[in-house]
């Protein structure tokens, strides 16, 4: 078996998180930023360093292809593909997304330190914008890649300065020509921490994920009227931010009333003028819901809706609502499944299978081709948090698990 190099790969997750490196240990690399670009330059240098072939696609996603025995003749054999993001979100950690990809590399290493050549090329990528927290959708490299979002579209998406994906791309040099999705699979695999409670609090090493809970975005602005607030009695108010809260209030509400893994957040709040003695007239919030079962995700999105359209009429308060992301939930392909949780085993390792609370690439890599997930504990469940966390033992042992998968894979 070939052994991942533990101290490797810890430090370039530790080189990697200095960049863009925030208070607290985390690290801020919002997509196409000029930290993004660092982070991407730095990795795409280890790319090269490898030998592997780097190939950028149109949307910025960066792939290092390691070549296979069998070159294939024109119907090039398709190569076995793991790898994950590297953008993170403002309170970004260290291991969301840049371990799925650090791990791809450090199997490359161990191919290429013992001469091992697979029957198949491998494959690392990671693609643009995973957090979809400075332009939405999230997943969106992976989603242009999967066919399910069109170029124009992607680069139309711009962030709260009105700049978009396509200007950002130009600008730091990842508007690549390769055209997204043209490397079709024979498999993919993401290693990913878990980032929530669940394998921390039942002491277990591996998840075995079998898929992705369903997300709903929206953005809502609400316009009322500002007004004084000392002299503006109760009755005539046409107060935003009263029905921005009372939405915070009721999606926590049903929430809990739904039960089972029905989340809700209200995440992005800005209120104007935001002055302490004016009713504010505009909100402008987002509201973040999930669930694996689709038809209960549904019902949610119609009970914040209707709640929001009540309390805004009886505020007379205008509302608009724009979709920022909808994604139906994902179960990933049951035989990889199963041999994810066949190697985790044979290392003995302790597994349990779950679905995955946060979105992933790799759920947009099931729309192509057989797909699925490792998971390894996030201590105390944080993540989106600069105290993000997994013990040394786990990253090298999640790390193992997919070096073995994917050798596997690639000699098939
Ligand atoms: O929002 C998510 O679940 C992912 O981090 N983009
Ligand atoms: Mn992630
Ligand atoms: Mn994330």
């Amino acid at each position: 078996m070939l052994t991942v190099d533990g101290p490797r790969l810890l430090s370039a997750l530790e080189e990697l998180g200095q960049i863009g490196a925030i208070e607290g240990g985390g690290c801020a690399r919002l997509a196409l930023s000029d930290e993004d670009k660092a982070g991407r330059d730095l990795v795409v240098g280890w790319m090269k360093q490898l030998g592997l072939a780097v190939q950028i696609d149109a949307i910025g996603n960066v792939i290092g292809i390691r070549a296979g025995q069998e070159k294939g003749g024109r119907e090039k054999i398709a190569p076995v593909m793991t790898g994950s993001h590297i953008d993170t979100v403002r309170t970004g950690g260290r291991y969301d997304g840049n371990y799925g990809v650090l791990a791809g590399l450090e199997v490359v290493r161990l191919l290429n330190d013992s001469g091992v050549e697979t029957r198949r090329p491998i494959a690392v990528a990671f693609f643009t914008n995973e957090e979809g927290a400075r332009f939405q959708p999230d997943m969106m490299g992976s989603l242009v890649y999967a066919g399910g979002l069109g170029l124009n579209e992607a680069y139309a998406a711009a962030d709260k300065d009105r700049r978009s994906v396509g200007d950002e791309l130009r600008r730091i040099g990842y508007l690549g020509r390769a055209q997204p999705g043209v490397i079709r699979p024979h498999a993919f695999v993401e290693l990913h921490i878990e980032q929530g409670p669940i394998l921390d609090e039942e002491k277990v090493r591996i998840g075995v994920v079998e898929g992705v809970q369903g997300i709903s975005w929206t953005e809502y602005s609400l316009t009322g009227v500002s007004n004084h607030a000392g002299t503006t009695p109760m009755r005539l108010r046409r107060d935003a931010g009263y029905v921005a809260a009372s939405v915070n209030v009721f999606a926590r509400a049903l929430a809990r009333e739904m039960g089972g893994n029905q989340v809700a957040t209200v995440g992005a709040l800005s209120l104007r003028p935001n002055l302490i003695n004016v009713v504010p007239n505009r909100a402008d919030f987002t509201v973040d819901l999930r669930n694996t079962d689709d038809d209960k995700l549904k019902e949610a999105e119609a009970r914040v809706a209707a709640h929001i359209a009540d309390v805004a009429r009886a505020e007379r308060v205008e509302v608009e609502a724009k979709v920022l992301a909808r994604f139906e939930p994902v179960i990933f392909d049951a035989s990889l499944v199963d041999r994810v949780e066949r190697h985790a085993q044979a290392l003995r390792l302790s597994t349990r299978r779950m679905p995955s609370g946060a979105g992933h690439d790799a759920q947009m890599m099931q729309r192509i081709c057989p797909t699925a997930m490792i998971f390894v504990p996030s201590v105390a469940g944080l993540s989106h948090n600069v105290k993000e966390h997994t013990e040394a033992a786990d990253l090298l042992a999640g790390a193992q698990v997919l070096a073995n998968l994917v050798v596997e894979l690639a000699s098939e």
